[in-house]
């Protein structure tokens, strides 16, 4: 399996980020994506190739131009007013009721109105690193519109939870959702996104919820409890177009194997059912048992068995990499669902 990386994903390294009511190490740190290439390395899974540039055009058939033109000057607006020695946080948002209907000029103002969360500082290699992450998951695209069985874009910083025109969760540019749709424009009629990250995909739930020709299947902690809180319940279905086309499958804190077995099993019967041309696999392996921000318990071992699983989906995949946290571990469990695949 030709594996897609840069060594510019550690461009993006921020230094904190809000959690439990304190500035905190960030969790999504370079290491993540070092042990996992390291592991890659050792396995033998295949060539490592760097990303070739894809520009801005795929980007805007995701993103808002206005979100993605506020990303790519926001550290310098920062700077200028904060200057270069604190990363970008935001600090207020909307309220329902609260008028939103102008963008504002200040750069705390709008890194407010482009964001979600305070988990995700933007710093001085923010773009470039999300840039090159988007570029990693076009070209494994690329890889598959070629022909090939299957590929992984080790992409740093993640994308699931970006939006349209959102950040949040560590995420900038939603690479699954770019090469989802790249996918398509490059011929493909019907695109799968399967995500088993811990945590919902709100982001690409979002830029697909109208869309009947992408279909968009998530496993995730129950929302009720867990981060992104506000969207990533069962009854969220899609819409217009888009209706039916949306599959979220909630499970509880403490779930293990079985019952996330059970669910893909459930996953692997809708997408079968969806006759789709390529699968993207948002791939997070924060559902480890060791993981110090969540609450599954899968071992390492279970992942050889989350590849045998998506493999029996039998449709070109590219697995694009999200979260994962347990830095010591992040290498095995990621390479054990991209062997469990090809075995
Ligand atoms: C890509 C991805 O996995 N993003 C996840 C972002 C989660 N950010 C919020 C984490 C909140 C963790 N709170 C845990 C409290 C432990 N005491
Ligand atoms: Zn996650």
């Amino acid at each position: 399996m030709i594996v897609i990386h840069s060594e510019e994903h550690r461009l993006q390294a921020g230094r904190s980020e809000l959690n439990d009511g304190q500035l905190v190490p960030c969790y999504e740190k370079p290491a993540r994506a070092d042990i996992v290439r390291a592991r890659i390395e050792a396995v033998g899974l295949g060539p490592i190739v760097e990303p070739t540039r894809h520009g801005f055009a795929p980007l805007e058939r995701v993103h808002d131009a206005g979100y993605l033109g506020f990303l790519r000057t926001a550290w310098d607006d920062w700077v200028t007013e904060h200057g270069a020695d604190i990363d970008a946080l935001p600090l207020n948002w909307v309220a329902p009721g609260m008028a939103r209907r102008r963008v504002p000029r200040s750069i705390d103002g709008r890194l407010g109105f482009y964001s979600f969360d305070a988990g995700t500082p933007i710093t001085a290699g923010t773009w470039r690193a999300a840039t090159a992450a988007a570029d990693s998951a076009l070209t494994g695209a690329d890889h598959l519109r070629a022909g090939d069985r299957s590929a992984f874009a080790l992409c740093r910083p993640p994308g699931h939870h970006a939006g349209h025109a959102f950040y949040g969760g560590y995420c900038f540019l939603n690479n699954a959702a770019i090469a989802a749709q790249a996918l398509r424009d490059g011929g493909a009629t019907r695109v799968a996104v399967l995500d088993v990250d811990y945590h919902h995909g709100n982001g690409t739930q979002e830029i697909f919820w109208e869309r009947g020709d992408v279909l968009f299947v998530s496993l995730h902690a129950d929302p009720i409890d867990e981060f992104p809180y506000f969207c990533g319940h069962a009854d969220e279905t899609g819409t217009g177009a888009g209706d039916g086309a949306n599959l979220n499958l909630t499970l509880p804190w403490g779930t293990d194997w079985g019952g996330y077995a059970r669910a893909l099993e459930t996953a692997a019967a809708r997408i079968g059912g969806f006759g789709a041309d390529a699968l993207v696999l948002s791939l997070g392996a924060d559902t480890y048992g060791g993981d110090p921000i969540s609450r599954f318990r899968l071992l390492s071992e279970d992942f050889l068995r989350m590849g045998a699983a998506i493999a029996g989906i039998g449709l070109p995949t590219l697995f694009v990499m999200e979260g994962g946290y347990a830095v010591d571990d992040l290498g095995v469990n990621v390479a054990n669902v991209l062997t469990g695949f090809l075995d």
